[in-house]
């Protein structure tokens, strides 16, 4: 049966969740093949005839996990012979500050930059649903916060500064080659790029170098996948 991996698609088979695009790099990390089964809001619940309120959901000979930190960890421990995610325990540590940081403080912002952008790109029977959580969740109205996207990327550059700082010694988070803390940072800014109808990141800066060299790793993997506002 091998493994699935259970993604967000939009229209035009946009891949866009940040978490599930931290799963399809885990993957392509550890070399292994999957298929993807495209779902929308709605087919969550469904999955694997389960309960589950969240992609990813990653399926692997009929066993399912879901939550993007478990899934990671759980290919360390299952497919711990080819290249490790986290680089060891101490590793594991470190980068569930990087998830923290990146869910606590860059996913909101990036939200209210493009959540209107995402709202139209998803299927039209979700989208009351989507509209609905998504207020309540951030706050304001869809276009409200659309309306304030320069005040959010502006946000977006000054909450990047701790990643500027750090690539101005080091070429990836995980030190000399991409880890999981990567593909967490590189998930939440590939949601922009492949949703919203304008550029986040401030070009030619270093986590716009960064981003490039993430896009380009495993064949082009995150590359593939066209950015919106191209
Ligand atoms: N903590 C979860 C969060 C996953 C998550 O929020 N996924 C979103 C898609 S990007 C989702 O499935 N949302 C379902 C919904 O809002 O109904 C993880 O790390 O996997």
């Amino acid at each position: 049966m091998g493994i699935v991996l259970h993604d967000l698609a939009g229209d035009g088979d946009r891949r866009f969740s940040p978490y599930c695009w931290r799963i399809r790099m885990a993957l392509a990390h550890k070399g292994l093949d999957y298929d993807t089964a495209p779902v929308t809001f709605s087919d969550i619940p469904g999955i694997g005839g389960g309960d589950h309120k969240t992609v990813p959901v990653l399926e692997d000979d009929g066993t399912f996990i879901s939550e993007s930190f478990d899934i990671a960890c759980y290919l360390e421990e299952q497919y711990e012979s080819r290249g490790t995610l986290f680089g060891g325990e101490g590793g594991k540590a470190a980068c569930r500050f990087i998830e923290s940081w990146a869910n606590a403080t860059l996913t909101p912002i990036i939200a209210r930059a493009c959540v209107k952008d995402i709202h139209d790109l998803i299927e039209e029977k979700d989208k009351p649903y989507f509209r609905e959580t998504r207020e309540k969740r951030l706050g304001g109205g869809l276009e409200d916060l659309q309306s304030q996207r320069d005040a959010h990327i502006e946000n977006l550059h000054q909450a990047l500064m701790p990643l500027h700082v750090m690539l101005g010694k080091q070429d990836w988070i995980g030190g000399i080659q991409p880890l999981y803390h990567d593909y967490i940072v590189f998930g939440t800014l590939q949601w922009p790029r492949v949703t919203s109808k304008v550029p986040l990141l401030k070009e030619d800066s270093r986590v716009a170098e960064w981003f490039e060299r993430m896009l380009n790793l495993y064949d082009r993997l995150g590359a593939k996948m066209p950015a919106r506002a191209a």
